[in-house]
C-alpha cells in the first residue's frame, strides 16, 4: 500500500519535530540519510560530521525502538546517493510512495531542494513549519516590517512578553529587561571551573568515528578524543548539568577568556540545541526554574535566556529576511585572503592561537572568542567576508548557514553595513587583554602602540578606522574615536600606517 514518507534531516532530531507530530507508525515510513553533499559542501570539521553522524544514527534507533519504520541510508551503503534528493528518491523506489511529509529546512539552499520535491517526483509534499523556533517567519516579519533599525533588544523585549520568561505582572523581573552591564567581569584569578560530564563512546559511535577517520580524514579538526552527547538522555544531562553546575557564574564571566579552559562557565549546547536534541524552551524553563528557587542569580539567568530568545531567534529572522543575497555583503569592501594560520592555530598572536587551536581540538570556541579575537581580527584585518563565512561554517559544532552566517556578516564583520549592530565590534589589543589572560604569554606586547613588538590590534584598530572612514565616521556611535583619530599627529598616523603595511606584507607568518 503506497506510504507517507517523512524525511528527517539532520538537524531535525526532535520527536516533537513538526513532520512527526501525526506520523503513523503502522504505515509510514521515515526516511534518513548520511549524504555526501552535505558532509562536504564545505568540509565541515571532523568532529561536526561524527556528532551528527552519531546523533543521526542514535535518533533513528529511539524512532526503531519506538515502533517506526526507518529508512535509514548509512554514508556508505550506496556510493550512488549523493544527495538528499537522491535518498528520497531511492526510499520512494523501495516503499512506494503517496505523500511526502517534511519540516522545512533550516537553510535556504536545503528549502530550494524540498520545495523542488513536488514537480520532481510529481506527488504531494507538505513542507511543514518549524516550530522549535519560537518566532515564525511571520512573527519575525511583523516585528521588523516598517523598522528603521533591528535591534535585538527591542525583538528580545517582545519575545520575553510573548513567552512569558522572566515576567512579573507583566514586568520583566527585578525590574529591567537586560542585565548585560553585571555580565562583563574580567576573569580573576582562582577562578574554579566545574568539571564537564563526557560521555564514553558507544559501539553506535565508535562506527561513526572509524567512518569518518575512513572518509573525511583529511577534513580540518581532530576527531578524537570524542565525549560529546549524541543522545536526548545525554543532551538532558547536559542542560540539567549545566544549570545546576555553570549557570550561577554563566552571566558575570560571560565575556571572560582564560587560557586551557575552553568552556568556562558556558553551557555548550548550541551544537546539541541546533539538531533538534534540546528544545530552546525547555533551556529557557530550566533556567527561569532554578531562578525561581534561588538556586542561581537573575543576571544569570537573564543573560541566557536572552542568548536564546533573544540572539538566536533574532539571528535567525535576520537571515530568513535577507536571504538569498545576504551571504554576498561586503559593506567595507574587505578582500584579503585568510591566513594559512586560520587552519593550524600557529601564529604568535597568542589569543588567535589559543581560540583558534581550541577551535581545532573541540569544535566549539566561546561567543567572544568568536566575536572580540578571532571575527575581529578578521574585521580589522578586512578578510573578505565569503573566506570567513567558510571558515566559520567548517569549524564549530553548532555551525549551520542560518546562524553562522548573520553572526559573521552582520556581527563580526560589518560586512552588512550595520543591519543589525549599531557599530562594528571593533577593538584593540586593550579588550583582548582586560577580557583575558592572553596577552601575558604572547610575543607581542599589548601596551606597545607601534613598531614591530607592538600588538597587531592596536595598530590594525587605528588602521581599521583610517581605511574605513567614509563608511563609518558618519556614524554616530564612532564620533568619539574619529575625533581621537582627528587629533592624532602626522606622524602616529604614519606609524600606524606603516606597521599594518609591514603586518600584512607578512600576515601568513604573524
Ligand atoms: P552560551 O554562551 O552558553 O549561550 C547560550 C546559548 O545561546 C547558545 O547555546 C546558543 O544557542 C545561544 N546563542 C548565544 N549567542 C548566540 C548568537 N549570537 N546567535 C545564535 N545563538 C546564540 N552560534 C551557533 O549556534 N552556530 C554558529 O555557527 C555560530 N557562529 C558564530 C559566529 C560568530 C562570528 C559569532 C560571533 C557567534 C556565533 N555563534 C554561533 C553564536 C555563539 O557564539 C554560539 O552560539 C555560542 O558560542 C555557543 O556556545 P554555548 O552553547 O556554550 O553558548
Ligand atoms: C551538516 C550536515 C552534515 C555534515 N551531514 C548531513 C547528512 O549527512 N545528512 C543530513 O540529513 N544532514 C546533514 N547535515 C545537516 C544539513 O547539511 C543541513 O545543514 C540541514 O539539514 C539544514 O538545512
Ligand atoms: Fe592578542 Fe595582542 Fe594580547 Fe598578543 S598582545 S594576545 S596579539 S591582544
Amino acid at each position: 500500500m503506497p506510504k507517507t514518507l517523512r524525511m528527517v534531516l539532520g538537524d531535525q532530531l526532535s520527536r516533537d519535530l513538526s513532520a512527526l507530530r501525526d506520523a503513523d507508525p503502522a504505515r509510514d515510513v521515515i526516511v534518513m540519510a548520511e549524504v555526501w553533499d552535505e558532509a562536504t559542501y564545505v568540509r565541515h570539521h571532523t568532529k561536526k560530521i561524527a556528532f551528527i553522524f552519531a546523533a543521526m544514527r542514535h535518533f533513528a534507533a529511539d524512532l526503531e525502538a519506538d515502533g517506526f519504520t526507518v529508512d535509514y541510508r548509512r554514508l556508505d551503503d550506496d556510493r550512488d546517493i549523493t544527495s538528499f534528493t537522491d535518498a528520497l528518491e531511492a526510499a520512494m523506489g523501495r516503499h512506494g510512495a503517496e505523500r511526502i511529509v517534511t519540516t522545512e529546512a533550516a537553510e535556504w539552499r536545503v528549502l530550494a531542494m524540498q520545495q523542488g520535491w513536488a514537480d520532481l517526483f510529481g506527488i504531494k509534499v507538505d513542507i511543514c513549519g518549524d516550530d522549535r523556533f519560537i518566532a515564525s517567519h511571520a512573527d519575525f516579519a511583523r516585528w521588523a516590517d516598517g523598522r528603521k533599525a533591528l535591534r535585538m533588544e527591542y525583538f528580545y523585549r517582545e519575545m520575553r512578553k510573548a513567552t512569558g520568561y522572566l515576567m512579573e505582572d507583566g514586568e520583566p523581573a527585578g525590574g529591567q529587561w537586560n542585565f548585560d552591564a553585571e555580565n562583563r567581569a574580567p576573569p580573576k584569578d582562582g577562578l574554579d571551573f566545574p568539571g564537564r560530564p563526557a560521555w564514553t563512546v558507544d559501539e553506535t559511535t565508535r562506527e561513526v568515528l572509524d567512518l569518518v577517520a575512513d572518509r573525511f580524514g583529511d577534513h580540518f579538526g581532530d576527531l578524537e578524543p570524542f565525549a560529546h552527547p549524541v543522545t536526548r538522555r545525554q543532551a538532558l544531562h547536559c542542560l540539567n548539568w549545566f544549570v545546576d553546575h555553570a549557570l550561577p557564574d554563566f552571566g558575570t564571566y560571560q565575556d571572560a577568556m582564560v587560557t586551557g579552559e575552553a568552556l568556562m562557565f558556558h553551557s555548550h549546547l548550541s551544537a546539541l540545541i541546533n539538531v533538534g536534541l534540546l528544545d530552546p524552551r525547555e533551556c529557557c524553563a530550566r533556567a527561569e526554574k532554578a531562578w525561581r528557587e534561588g538556586a542561581v542569580p537573575l543576571n544569570a539567568a537573564e543573560g541566557f535566556i536572552r542568548q536564546i530568545i533573544g540572539w538566536r531567534e533574532f539571528i535567525r529572522g535576520i537571515y530568513w529576511r535577507n536571504m538569498p543575497d545576504y551571504g554576498d555583503s561586503n559593506a567595507l569592501g574587505a578582500s584579503r585572503d585568510l591566513p594559512d594560520w586560520f587552519w593550524t592555530g600557529e601564529t604568535h598572536m597568542n589569543c588567535l592561537r589559543q581560540a583558534i587551536t581550541e577551535t581545532k581540538e573541540n569544535a566549539y570556541a566561546h561567543h567572544i572568542q568568536r566575536l572580540m579575537v578571532i571575527g575581529n581580527f578578521a574585521l580589522l584585518a578586512g578578510i573578505d567576508p565569503k573566506q570567513v563565512q567558510e571558515w566559520f561554517l567548517i569549524v564549530y559544532h553548532d555551525a549551520y548557514e542560518w546562524v553562522e552566517m548573520p553572526n559573521v556578516v552582520g556581527m563580526a564583520l560589518y560586512a552588512d553595513n550595520g543591519l543589525f549592530a549599531s557599530k562594528p565590534y571593533a577593538s584593540s589589543g586593550a579588550y583582548i587583554d582586560r577580557m583575558s589572560d592572553y596577552c601575558g604569554s604572547c610575543r607581542y606586547a599589548v601596551r606597545k602602540k607601534n613598531g614591530p613588538k607592538a600588538c597587531p590590534f592596536n595598530h590594525l584598530y587605528w588602521n581599521f578606522l583610517i581605511e574605513n572612514r567614509e563608511m563609518l565616521a558618519g556614524n554616530r556611535r564612532m564620533g568619539m574615536m574619529y575625533g581621537t583619530l582627528d587629533r592624532m599627529s602626522a606622524d602616529k598616523i604614519e606609524a600606524v600606517r606603516d606597521d599594518s603595511a609591514r603586518f600584512f606584507r607578512a600576515i601568513d607568518e604573524a
